[in-house]
């Protein structure tokens, strides 16, 4: 028999009999709540991590006026899955030990651009509104290769021309949907706002600021809107980390064994998770210290150090395990010599460009992180953190090349994760990448582009992705000593 669907009600009626003592219910109540929090790329990831601690938040101090609404980024399928579940949806926390669950109750309601921008809107106006959140992924914001707001994007002018009539049409992009919040608010009540990025960019909080203000002055309309905004509106940066990986039928099915009730908007997460939240608010924010974030004043050099420790040995796990067909990260990471080289990475390359944050001992951090890459529960797989390289990759990998090249040294590691994902990107292109039994297409908003570059033979694919400056710096892609390591390694993978 099929265990019935997740909701409000059939919550209630599975409390009248025992839970098992891994299940733990929602710790607010999401009928109880009002919106002060809008959330924008409501994905896996919000769902695993700042909306549990808004929720844990809100348990705490027994305030109710953090109820989340969630903004999804291309389909209503996110909203399909949680409406009909009042919002309710379950977070299972995969450790190598031991498996548990508990429901979340502090989204109080989802919209889908496509059909609900005024609602979006409207919230994004209402004085009751706060703080806004954003996890868009690092494609999601249209930066240019100045790293600035992409203007010409035609959907970052769809959406400026649209700010620009205060019109109700569907938003394209989330910084246009963002902007044109702003400029309902700074019309109406101009309530000071806080927004916070929650993606894996290095400065997260300054980027956005600048895509906003970019927005604001794009259009002669705009301007009163950014001196406004110049005041009212404030961007922390963030370092967020934790490891979410896609839902599986073998996670949905763990989960109704643990419920008794089916969830279609299931999340997983490692037990870890971490948030440092520059402690920089225009106004009201949920209590997020008392749900273990942590608030300072310079979240710098954790987020470099978790960009550079755990995202660029992420990806260089991906690549090269997925090259030597591991399904998944714990596979990577169990095989020997990439666990060596994964170490060797960290020691040589990553760790002599940081700076310990606050009570951080980075060698500990590194076996931290590495310990957490090898719980095989959460079945994070090589192919989902592969994606995207060409939006990671800068970030995560060839700022601390460009920092070792910078300092004298050929970082020779990064040389070889590097040549990892151009034989990754050749063989995905070419359709000849198979992992677990599957053939693994190229996965990149810049998939053309890469492919072109990587053609013909190693020397050649390498001098073609090291051209790309969108991808590469200068002082990278043009330094003699960095490239022949590349292509003495890429010439190892192709043989
Ligand atoms: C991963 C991240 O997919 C990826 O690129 O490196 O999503 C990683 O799991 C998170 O940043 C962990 O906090």
């Amino acid at each position: 028999m099929t265990p019935p669907r997740l909701s409000l009600a059939t919550w209630h009626e599975r409390l009248r009999s025992p839970l098992p003592e891994q299940v733990r219910g929602p710790a607010v109540d999401p009928a109880a709540l009002t919106v002060g929090q809008v959330h924008l790329g409501l994905g896996a990831f919000h769902r695993a991590h700042q909306s549990v601690y808004t929720e844990d938040a809100a348990a705490a101090t027994g305030e109710t006026g953090w109820g989340v609404l969630g903004v999804t980024q291309r389909s209503a399928r996110v909203a399909e899955q949680l409406d009909p579940q009042d919002g309710l949806y379950g977070v299972l926390t995969a450790g190598a030990d031991a498996t548990s669950l508990r429901l979340v109750g502090s989204l109080r309601q989802v919209a889908f651009p496509g059909r609900q921008t005024p609602v979006v809107l409207d919230a994004l106006a209402a004085p009751t509104t706060h703080v806004v959140t954003l996890t868009v992924t690092e494609k999601g914001y249209r930066r240019g290769p100045d790293g600035g707001l992409d203007l010409a994007d035609p959907d970052v002018q769809a959406d400026l021309a649209a700010a620009a009539a205060d019109s109700d049409e569907p938003a394209r992009t989330p910084v246009g949907l963002l902007v044109r919040g702003l400029v309902r608010r700074a019309k109406g009540a101009g309530t000071p706002l806080t927004v916070v990025c929650c993606d894996n960019l290095v400065d997260n909080g300054r980027v956005l600021a600048r895509l906003v203000g970019q927005a604001l002055d794009a259009s002669p309309a705009l301007v009163p809107v950014g001196a406004w905004a110049r005041d009212a509106v404030r961007f922390p940066c963030t370092m967020v980390d934790r490891i979410v990986p896609a839902t599986t039928d073998a996670h949905r099915a763990r989960a109704t064994d643990l419920l008794g009730l089916h969830d279609e908007g299931l999340v997983v997460g490692e037990p870890f998770t971490q948030w440092v939240v520059e402690d920089s608010f225009a106004g009201p924010r949920p209590a997020w210290e008392r749900a273990g974030a942590t608030l300072t004043h310079d979240v710098a050099p954790y987020e470099r150090a978790k960009l550079r420790v755990l995202n660029g040995t992420h990806s260089a796990l991906a690549y090269l395990g997925a090259l030597r067909g591991h399904a998944t990260i714990a596979q990577a990471v169990a095989d020997p010599d990439l666990a060596e080289l994964a170490r060797r990475y960290v020691d040589d390359d990553v760790l002599p460009t940081l700076v310990a944050p606050d009570g951080t001992d980075l060698a500990a951090y590194r076996d931290d992180v590495l310990t957490r890459f090898a719980n095989p529960a959460t079945g994070h797989t090589t192919v989902q953190v592969a994606m995207d390289g060409s939006q990671k990759l800068p970030l995560r990998l060839l700022s601390t090349a460009a920092d070792r090249l910078a300092a004298g040294a050929v970082p020779h590691v990064a040389a070889v994760v590097l040549a990892g994902w151009v034989a990754y990107v050749r063989a995905a292109a070419a359709g000849e990448l198979v992992v677990a039994g599957r053939t693994v297409p190229l996965d990149d908003p810049a998939a053309a582009v890469l492919a072109e570059a990587t053609r013909g033979t190693p020397e050649q694919a390498v001098d073609g992705v090291l051209a790309l400056r969108d991808v590469v710096p200068a002082a990278v892609g043009e330094h003699p000593g960095f490239r022949a390591e590349v292509v003495s390694a890429l010439h190892t993978f192709t043989r």
